[in-house]
Formats: C-alpha cells, sequence, structure tokens
C-alpha cells in the first residue's frame, strides 16, 4: 500500500519510533455513566516510520459488507493480529506491553489484540457504533487506540442522544475509551470534505472469556 503521506516536521525521518513515558502523563476526561478517556498526545515519538512500516508491510484487506439488502464496500482497509500472529512492527508489542503495566486491568481486560485500519482519503470512516468485544458484552472494557499519520477527528456521543465530543488525533497520539464508554456511548471517525492524507490507527482490545479473538 502506497499513499502520498506528508511526513511529521519533527521527525527525524532516520530515527526508529520510540513510546514516551505514559505514568503523569495521561489526561482522563469523565463523562456520564461511568465512561472515560484518557488522552495522551504525542505518545509515539518519529512516527513516521512506523507509519511508512505499516503502509508497507501489513496485508491490508478490502472488506465489504451487507447493508441495507446491498452489499457495499467498507470505507477503509482493515487487518487484525490477535496473539497468535504475532505482531506487524515490534513498537506495537511494546506498546501492548506499556499500555498492560499501566492500567494494570484485571485479566479480561488486558489487551491481546490488535485490529488496523488504514483511512486513505477524508472519505474513508468508521461510521457511529460501540465496540462488542464479545458478543454481548454486559460489562465495562476498555478500547486503546494509537493514531499514525495525517490527523482525523474521533468523535463520541451518548447513546441516548446528546452533546458530541470530538478529539482530533494526530500522529502519534493516544486514546483510551474506558469505564462503560463502549456501552454507553458510540463513537466514529466521520467522513471529511477537507483535503487530509492517510491515516492508520491501531486499536488494542482485550479478548474476553469464551469469545472469539475479534477481527476489525
Ligand atoms: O480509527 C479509529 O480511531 C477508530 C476505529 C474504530 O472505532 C473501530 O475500528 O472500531
Amino acid at each position: 500500500m502506497s499513499l502520498a503521506f506528508q511526513g511529521s516536521l519533527f521527525d527525524d525521518p532516520l530515527a526508529e519510533p520510540t513510546l514516551d513515558r505514559l505514568s503523569g502523563t495521561v489526561r482522563r476526561i469523565e463523562l456520564n455513566d461511568g465512561a472515560w478517556v484518557d488522552l495522551r498526545a504525542g505518545w509515539v515519538s518519529d512516527s513516521d516510520a512506523l507509519f511508512e512500516r505499516l503502509a508497507a508491510d501489513v496485508p491490508w484487506r478490502a472488506d465489504r459488507r451487507e447493508m441495507y439488502e446491498r452489499v457495499v464496500d467498507v470505507p477503509r482497509l482493515v487487518s487484525f493480529f490477535g496473539p497468535e500472529s504475532g505482531y506487524p512492527h515490534p513498537l506495537l508489542d511494546r506498546a501492548q506491553d506499556q499500555l498492560n503495566a499501566f492500567y494494570r486491568a484485571p485479566d479480561e481486560q488486558v489487551f491481546r489484540t490488535a485490529g488496523l485500519c488504514f483511512y486513505r482519503t477524508g472519505n474513508d470512516s468508521v461510521a457511529w457504533h460501540g465496540d462488542r468485544v464479545g458478543s454481548a458484552i454486559e460489562r465495562d472494557t476498555m478500547v486503546a487506540i494509537v493514531s499514525v499519520g495525517a490527523a482525523r477527528t474521533l468523535s463520541l456521543r451518548p447513546k441516548g442522544g446528546g452533546e458530541t465530543l470530538r478529539f482530533p488525533l494526530g500522529h502519534g497520539d493516544l486514546i483510551v475509551m474506558g469505564g462503560s464508554c463502549q456501552r454507553t456511548h458510540e463513537h466514529a471517525i466521520l467522513k471529511t470534505r477537507q483535503s487530509v492524507g492517510p491515516r492508520i490507527s491501531i486499536q488494542f482490545r482485550p479478548i474476553w472469556p469464551g469469545t472469539r479473538s475479534r477481527r476489525t
């Protein structure tokens, strides 16, 4: 996969990507009904190299999905890595380890899989949804998303209606949705008419007992 990517002005083009610390640098936003969002801008430094490697090496898949009795293209490319398949870049292993050490979550919420999405242009998107790690999750779960490439906005709103929050996610930023967030809120990366470059998101998720590891 090759799409014009305008690297960061601040990145050293020869440097390998690195992770900064999480401790003391994560900002928590408490939402209604026990949901929360953690934000850590610029967690991955020198992430140009990570974007380039993932864009080139990951076996990206163009899915098609049935919608309103028609089969339509899923408006993004996807790829999924479970515990048995290994991750496509060593930084993803380190990111997962660091997240798990930071959150010290109960066993069923430990991050074990990575789903990747490739948004080629502003026309690629993901519609409003709450993640389901199992078939019918009624318990809290966490989803951690690392964003590399062009900035896109993650929108988040309560399921019953209410204010939409917008989180612009830039190159190397981390957002973690936790508590009841996946049950009580829904999120989306909405299409934009602005001219934006390509973006890759890496979503770390747990595997709930009794469920299959999930595709993206
Ligand atoms: O790309 C993102 O940041 C969000 C992806 C997402 O919500 C999903 O794949 O379920």
